[in-house]
């Protein structure tokens, strides 16, 4: 099939050619970036929600039970799972971290899994296209569940319109584990597990956490107590997205939101592809990790290799890709 009728058929709401059109985005082919290029336009139309936090706290949980609620005003939406943990996979089957319930089998909402181990610096940038893919497609809200850990999981979520931090009660010294990353680009907070005692304990620490650091914009992130398992208080989490949605939708807020995303996709790729590139044409057939190791090993240092990488790069002029 040419890339001009899936991207036609992508655009016009196709599962199907939004599936293999996923597929391709995350396997990097060469006609993955041609049907970006062409998608890139249709962008930015729907809301994207980020929902982070440490394993097992119950995310897949909430994400599965908000989505729901989303999916009875009857639009279409997404899930992307951000799996830390396991082996590559294409993306092609679900992790048995996504509990997804029975909404799996609804075409309506549109599940993939990303492994993180597999992608040459650029599981950031590969998570924003299949984002971007799913937003073209008129999915919405696209609902984006990360492990709060690393950097490229907070890349992530840094792409969203709302992020959603979620944490359970009895982890205290996780609130200040979190502090120094996630808790900072948190819009909404989620107590999940609330049938479990300790929620006070925990509202209290984040709001000590808050008050020591308030935000910028004035805004002050909602604290929502939830009990995924038993669908409760998710009414409360999605008004309370949706007034953060509200209040960024400023126009001023929400270019200002857009410039940050275009900067952080730009460098997302361009990290991806000139990392590649420069690895590949200085050590033919070695791979980053290669490189890192005989760094690690002291047998190559750094400064010859971004030497080698400067003097060699010939950066040419922009001409319209074709
Ligand atoms: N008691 C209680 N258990 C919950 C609640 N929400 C989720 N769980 C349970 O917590 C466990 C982990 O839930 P997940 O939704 O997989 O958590 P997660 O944060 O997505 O986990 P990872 O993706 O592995 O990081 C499961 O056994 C859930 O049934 C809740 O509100 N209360
Ligand atoms: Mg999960």
């Amino acid at each position: 099939m040419n890339e001009n009728t899936v991207v036609d058929r992508l655009l016009s709401g196709d599962t199907r050619a939004l599936a293999r059109a996923i597929t391709a985005v995350e396997n990097r082919t060469p006609e993955s970036f041609s049907m970006l290029r062409q998608l890139y336009a249709h962008t930015g139309k729907g809301q994207i929600i980020g929902v982070t936090g440490s394993p097992g706290v119950g995310k897949s949980t909430l994400v599965d039970r908000l989505a729901a609620t989303y999916r009875r005003d009857g639009g279409t939406l997404a899930v992307v799972a951000v799996d830390p943990s396991s082996p590559f996979t294409g993306g092609a089957i679900l992790g048995d971290r996504i509990r997804m319930s029975a909404l799996t089998t609804d075409p309506g909402i549109f599940i993939r899994s990303m492994a993180t181990r597999g992608h040459l610096g650029g599981l950031a940038a590969a998570t924003l296209d299949v984002v971007r893919t799913l937003d073209a497609a008129g999915r919405n809200p696209v609902i984006v569940e990360t492990v709060g850990v690393g950097q490229d999981e907070v890349d992530i979520v840094q792409i969203a319109d709302v992020s959603v931090v979620v944490l359970a009660p009895g982890m205290g010294d996780d609130v200040q584990a979190l502090k120094a990353g996630v808790m900072e680009i948190a819009d909404v907070f989620a107590i999940n597990k609330a049938d479990r005692p300790g929620v006070e304990k925990m509202q209290r620490a984040i709001e000590a956490m808050l008050t020591l650091a308030p935000r910028p914009d004035g805004w002050v992130p909602p604290i929502v107590s939830t009990v995924a398992t038993d669908d409760r208080g998710i009414d409360a989490l999605r008004e309370a997205i949706g007034k953060f949605q509200t209040q960024s939708a400023a126009p001023e807020l929400r270019f200002e939101k857009r410039r940050a995303s275009a900067r952080r996709q730009l460098m997302a790729l361009l990290e991806e592809r000139l990392m590649t590139k420069a690895i590949e044409s200085i050590f033919p057939g070695q791979t980053l990790d290669a490189v890192v190791d005989a760094m690690a090993n002291r047998k190559q240092d750094p400064y010859s290799i971004v030497e080698a990488v400067v003097r060699d790069s010939q950066f040419p002029q922009w001409k319209e890709p074709q």
